[in-house]
């Protein structure tokens, strides 16, 4: 039985080196995890976490590496690459859900979870179950657990009054590549402009894009705050991200080793929650420490703007009737 407090508690130095190649025997079955996340966010050191569990409860079974900074598969191009077997594990989104399953689209859109008790309380309930189910079936993907991926805030190059989403209009805002994010930007009033994580930073530098939106740890960790003047405190996406498998590799694996990989998902999903959970509280301080405006404006006016766009895009009108509601009625 896996010991949770050992692992949660555990000091150990993480080396989360963008690939780490398991100690495995020959004949160890391969299980490659692909993530956007930077190697030192909470996410790449939860998949480290992961691995040092498997490695410990199946010595020589699994030859895990992970792959961080999308250093295997380039953002945007790991569901493919799982669906046609070249990977085993992503930290998938909603978003991609969404481009092969476009009635969950309401799961990928702004402002839908209150808080992070909200997301997991509806994906520990019925409505998670269907997702699982559905996503299993007709994406061929084993989706064991959600994690926390942070509440998006909005981040400025140039400081500016922003107080509702006409304040915005023109300001090119990076988002990832992906139709659902092309409508979040719009929402918050900017004009979406499509990057790829790892270039973020530099367009920032360099003046190509004028703001990225992304939860404060993953801000802090990326040092976005050395590049841009002011946070935006439009807390439009409370997210979750999944560990998905290709479901043919986890059918694959016995009763044991699935047991493991469960159980060791659920510690690096409760690692990661735990520690970003945490940041979250004390990072504002750190961006004002840093220089930056941190503003906090009426959510009132981004959370209307928001909820029009995907009426006006004809996006809504895909979803499965009634989820957004069956959504928001979770308590
Ligand atoms: C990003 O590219 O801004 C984003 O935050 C999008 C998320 O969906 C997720 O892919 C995340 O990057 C990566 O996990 C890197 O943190």
């Amino acid at each position: 039985m896996i010991n949770r407090r050992a692992f949660i508690g555990s000091g150990a130095a993480l080396v989360a080196a963008p690939a780490l190649l398991g100690q495995a025997s020959a004949q160890a079955v391969q299980l490659r995890i692909s993530t956007a996340a930077n190697e030192n966010d909470w996410l790449a050191r939860a998949m480290v976490r992961f691995k040092e569990i498997v490695d410990r409860e199946l010595p020589g079974q699994l030859n895990i590496s992970v792959h961080a900074n999308s250093s295997l598969f380039r953002q945007g191009t790991e569901l493919p690459a799982l669906q046609r077997g070249n990977l085993e594990c992503f930290t998938m989104t909603t978003f991609e859900v969404e481009q092969q399953i476009a009635e969950y689209g309401a799961f990928s859109a702004g402002y839908t979870f209150r808080d992070w008790g909200h997301a997991t309380r509806t994906f520990a309930g019925p409505i998670g179950a269907e997702y699982r189910r559905t996503v299993a079936e007709r994406m061929q993907i084993e989706v064991l657990d959600i994690i926390y991926l942070g509440t998006r805030q909005l981040n400025l190059r140039q400081a500016r009054e922003v107080r509702s989403p006409a304040d915005l209009a023109g300001v090119r805002l990076r988002i990832p590549p992906g139709p659902g994010w092309v409508a979040l930007a719009r929402g918050l009033g900017a004009t979406p402009t499509p990057m790829a994580f790892p270039e973020v930073y530099l367009a920032l530098k360099n003046g190509a894009i004028d703001a990225q939106e992304n939860p404060l740890p993953i801000t802090r960790v990326t040092n976005m705050h050395e590049v841009t003047q002011q946070i935006v405190m439009t807390s439009h996406m409370v997210q979750p991200v999944f560990m998905a498998f290709n479901k043919p590799f986890f059918d694959r694996l016995n009763d044991r080793q699935k047991d493991v990989v469960r159980a060791a998902t659920k510690q690096a999903a409760e690692f990661n929650d735990v520690s970003r959970l945490g940041d979250e509280q004390t990072l504002v301080q750190f961006f004002t420490g840093a220089g930056l405006r941190v503003t906090t404006p009426d959510l009132a006016p981004f959370r209307t703007a928001m909820s029009a766009i995907y009426v006006e895009t004809g996006i809504s009108p895909r979803w499965a009737p009634g989820l957004a509601d069956r959504i928001a009625a979770v308590t």
